[in-house]
């Protein structure tokens, strides 16, 4: 047999027959070239980690061209692209046409779900075995379907409620939990501190064994001690929840001991139903650093790149000094708290990320990580606010989708005072079309009484923040990733109040009118001056500031008075600010006929999935919304609108 090396495999298959040395040195090359590759491009480190043995072991013990594999979040699927035939692709992770970084089935047969939301594999994964069921030829096996899940994904509700159904239909399932006792921070919930529980007795498990055979070959005490020795199966047995259940579970399990998992996978493969292996591993396993802190280690970024030139640094240095929107909401919220006792702030499972990490510390009696429970966080809010506290629910636009009809029900429907904050609504960059949030004002919209709003800059983020405290009702506001300076245009004493549905004009115009939302001001702003340094043409430019209620009387008043109207979201195309605007005028119609002429040029995410890129900048030009692709567009338009108007 050749010698098995990590940058000649060409397919899983070829693991087959290796001794357990063999495959333990593949792993050593797999964690060093982790480190090498996912260094340079940024990416999950922590995660991937520690699944190298697992995977490895999944790999030599299943044919997953035939049996499916599925990863939860899929962040963990990078020694899985190693070993199916991606290596090469590495310098490219995460780039610009190059390789995801997660499982996308439009790059590999062995990737079976794109994804990038946690909590469902094992759903999924019973799905699949569902329909494979009586698929194999006559004397085969069916096909096995595995769900590798870690501990934070193991506790989100949908994974108990594929568990639920696939151990009442005795699925052909392996779910894998990857037990490294931490999400992107540390795991939390009861279901947290079962699992450690699990770990931390398994020397009284030894001892419960052994006091059972010791028992078994005492005959006086025989059969009651059966029934003693069922009690302390209940204490000291490991997974005996599950067991419960029609779960058979096996565990803990060292998850970095190669031999012993493919022993424990093999084993399993012989139990009819669904099995549940407990691995127990280290999250950043090879990684010094990661240390007693993991989350430094889930993602990382790219190093910086080669220091700007001098030129460049002195032209940016008498640029506004830009923060993140996070970072931005994150100090808001915490001054928020500081005037207002009432205010409560709710994560599910990213106090970093959302920017609650401060608050958490200043505040830890007001604030509540719910692990990855999006439904749970949300109802959680509404429940909150009904008797007096005024949640705010840092929450990323995407995963909002999981606690969608929560929002309808426990807030909206009962017209409560919660307040979303969406962070990551937009174009992610990186992370690709599992994280882009485009969808939220399309979603939320439709709820009568919701309040929609996006800041263009720091001051409003914290001007609208402090007006959803006061106006009350459900409020949802947007940001994407992204920096944003503290001020753009006048400053805060002499901006209009922040009464919803109301806009700002921020630049005088002849010709027509732009309504820009959120993030997007800055970059319309920057169009106009474009379009009137090419043309002379000059359009007027209002922040939006609201998707819900819109600013009816500034958009019939610019659409009457210019013939033409343009509007710019970073948001899918359908059912966000453009539409929103394109019904207002379409309602105008039959009562305000000097609108119903009215041209609306809107700038939007188009109606496909965008893929990962290595900037948001590239992203948004690619959807023609950059400043430049802005200006030339609103140059045609205009230009054609005048020669129409000439024409009649
Ligand atoms: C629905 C949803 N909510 C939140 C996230 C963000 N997220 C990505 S990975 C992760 C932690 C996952 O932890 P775990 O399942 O234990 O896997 P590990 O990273 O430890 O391997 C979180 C919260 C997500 N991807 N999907």
């Amino acid at each position: 047999m050749t010698p098995l090396h990590l940058a000649q495999l060409r397919s899983p298959q070829e693991l087959q027959g290796r001794s357990p040395e063999e495959l333990e040195a593949l792993c050593a090359e797999i964690r060093n070239a982790l480190l090498e590759k996912v260094f340079n491009t940024g990416g999950h480190l922590g995660s991937n980690l520690g699944v190298i043995e697992l995977t490895v072991a999944l790999h030599y013990t299943f044919d997953f061209l035939r049996d499916k594999l599925v990863f939860d979040v899929s962040h963990q699927c990078y020694p899985h692209k190693m070993l199916t035939g991606r290596y090469e692709g590495f310098p490219s992770l995460r780039q610009t046409d190059g390789m995801s970084g997660f499982a996308c089935r439009k790059e590999s047969p062995y990737d079976v779900l794109t994804a990038g939301h946690a909590g469902t594999a094992i759903s999924f994964a019973a799905g699949l075995a569902t329909g494979m069921k009586g698929s194999a030829p006559e004397g085969e096996e069916d096909p096995w379907a595995v769900a590798l899940v870690g501990d934070a994904g193991f506790g989100a509700g949908v994974s108990f409620e594929g568990l639920n159904q696939a151990a009442y239909n005795h699925n052909r399932m392996l779910v894998i939990l990857n037990d490294n006792e931490w999400s992107i921070a540390r795991s939390v919930g009861a279901l947290a501190r079962y699992l450690s529980r699990i770990r931390s007795s398994r020397t009284l498990h030894r001892t419960y064994e052994k006091l059972r055979s010791l028992a078994h070959s005492l005959p006086i005490v025989g059969s009651r001690m059966e029934e003693v020795g069922e009690v302390i199966r209940h204490v000291l047995i490991p997974g005996h929840v599950f067991e419960e259940l029609g779960v058979n579970y096996i565990g803990p399990l060292d998850g970095h001991d190669i031999a012993g998992t493919i022993d424990a996978l093999e084993r399993a493969k012989r139990i009819p139903g669904v099995t549940l292996l407990h691995f127990l591993t280290e999250k950043g396993k090879g990684y010094a650093p990661a240390g007693d802190d993991p989350e430094r280690a889930h993602g990382i970024s790219p190093p910086s790149k080669v220091p700007a030139p001098k030129v460049v640094e002195e032209a940016a240095s008498e640029e506004a000094p830009r923060r993140s929107f996070t970072q931005i909401f994150g100090e808001a919220v915490c001054a928020a708290a500081e005037r207002d006792q009432r205010i409560h702030a709710i994560t599910a499972a990213m106090p970093s990320g959302t920017g609650l990490s401060a608050f958490a510390e200043k505040f830890p009696e007001r604030f509540h990580d719910t692990g990855i429970t999006e439904q749970h966080a949300v109802a959680l809010a509404g429940g909150m606010a009904t008797v007096g506290k005024r949640p705010v629910v840092a929450i990323y636009s995407s995963f909002l989708q999981r606690g969608y009809d929560q929002v309808f029900q426990e807030v909206a429907l009962q017209e409560e005072d919660v307040i979303f904050c969406l962070d990551r609504a937009g174009l992610v960059g990186q992370d690709g079309p599992t994280h882009m949030g485009l969808y939220d004002m399309a979603y939320l919209r439709p709820f009568p009484g919701m309040i929609l709003a996006s800041p263009r800059d720091g001051a409003d983020l914290e001007r609208m923040l402090q007006a959803g405290v006061e106006v009350g009702g459900p409020w949802a506001l947007r940001w994407p990733r992204g920096t944003t300076p503290d001020e753009i245009g006048a400053p805060t004493s002499l901006r209009p109040v922040m009464e919803p549905g109301t806009a700002e004009l921020l630049r005088a115009g002849d010709c027509g009118a732009v309504f820009a939302l959120g993030a997007m001001v800055e970059i319309a702003l920057d169009a106009a001056a474009k379009l009137q340094r090419a043309t002379g043409l000059e359009v007027a430019v209002y922040d939006a500031r609201f998707c819900k209620p819109i600013d009816r009387d500034a958009i019939l008043g610019a659409a009457a008075q210019y013939g033409w109207v343009a509007t710019v979201e970073e948001h899918a195309s359908s059912g966000g600010f453009g539409s929103a605007v394109a019904e207002c005028l379409a309602d105008a119609s039959t009562t305000h006929p000097r609108t119903a002429s009215c041209r609306i040029s809107r700038h939007a995410v188009p109606d496909r999935f965008i893929d990962h890129m290595t900037t948001r900048d590239e992203q948004l030009a690619v959807c023609g919304m950059d400043a430049a692709s802005l200006a030339k567009s609103w140059a045609d338009s205009l230009s054609l609108s005048k020669q129409e108007s000439l024409r009649q």
